[in-house]
């Protein structure tokens, strides 16, 4: 059941993530969504997850003027974060505050490190001792075990698992189901696909897959 909100917010994206990242807001009651900015012009007016697409990006300073002040970024992707931090970076560059998107079914310990504007999705589990930078998203299902660090803007995918103390680098993204060992690096914007088991570590913009993972590329 809904919990009722306290505060008003802009979500970016109007996408499939957007519309998870509204349905947590709502369950947990941190905040209302009012406002979806999207860049595609023909969402304008539509409704995403029954909230308005007020416009692109330059609908800010509007919605600022409406007095919203809290946003969070929608927008998720599969291997590329550089949209969600730049996303991130302009929403505090017009000084609106990044809101913690925490669904009620999400575990973290107490002794775990949050940064802003992080994401924990149904069912993920954050142990202790982990630090997760700002607008990490843990999504449904992942795993990050204790000591683990993640840069800024990293994904970690669905059902993904971070076994004791891993890396991972800014917007580095680790796919759906894939498992990285204990103790392992994995180096800002690298990639590891879905399922892929990484016991070795992974070189910065690396693209690795497979069981065990093997580079595919460099980005
Ligand atoms: O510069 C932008 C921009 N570029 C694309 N500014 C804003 N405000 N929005 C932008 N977008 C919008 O993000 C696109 O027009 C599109 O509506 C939205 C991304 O939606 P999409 O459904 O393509 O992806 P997603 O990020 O919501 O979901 C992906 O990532 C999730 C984690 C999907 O691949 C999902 O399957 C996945 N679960």
């Amino acid at each position: 059941m809904p919990r009722k909100a306290k505060i008003d917010c802009i979500v970016f994206g109007g996408g499939g993530h957007a519309r998870v990242v509204m349905e947590c807001l709502r369950l947990s009651g941190v905040a209302r969504p009012v406002a979806v900015v999207d860049a595609n012009p023909a969402l304008r007016g539509q409704r995403v997850a029954g909230v308005r697409v007020a416009g692109g990006d330059e609908s800010l300073p509007g919605l600022k003027r409406r007095g919203l002040r809290h946003f969070a970024v929608g927008v998720g992707g599969t291997g590329d974060n550089r949209l969600r931090q730049r996303l991130f970076e302009l929403g505090v560059a017009h000084g609106l505050q990044p809101l913690e998107v925490v669904h009620p079914t999400a575990i973290c310990s107490p002794d775990a490190t949050v940064g802003r504007g992080v994401q924990r999705m149904p069912g993920s589990i954050v142990n202790t001792g982990v630090v997760l930078g700002d607008d990490v998203i843990v999504n449904t299902g992942a795993i990050v075990e204790h000591d683990c660090q993640v840069g800024a803007h990293a994904h970690l995918a669905s059902g993904s698992v971070l076994c004791g103390g891993v890396r991972v680098g800014m917007r580095a993204h680790v796919g759906g189901g894939a498992v990285v060992r204990q103790g392992i690096m994995i180096g800002d914007g690298a990639v590891v696909a879905a399922g892929a088991v990484v016991v070795k570590d992974v070189q910065p913009g690396d693209v690795v897959a497979g069981v065990p993972a093997r580079p595919l590329r460099r980005r």
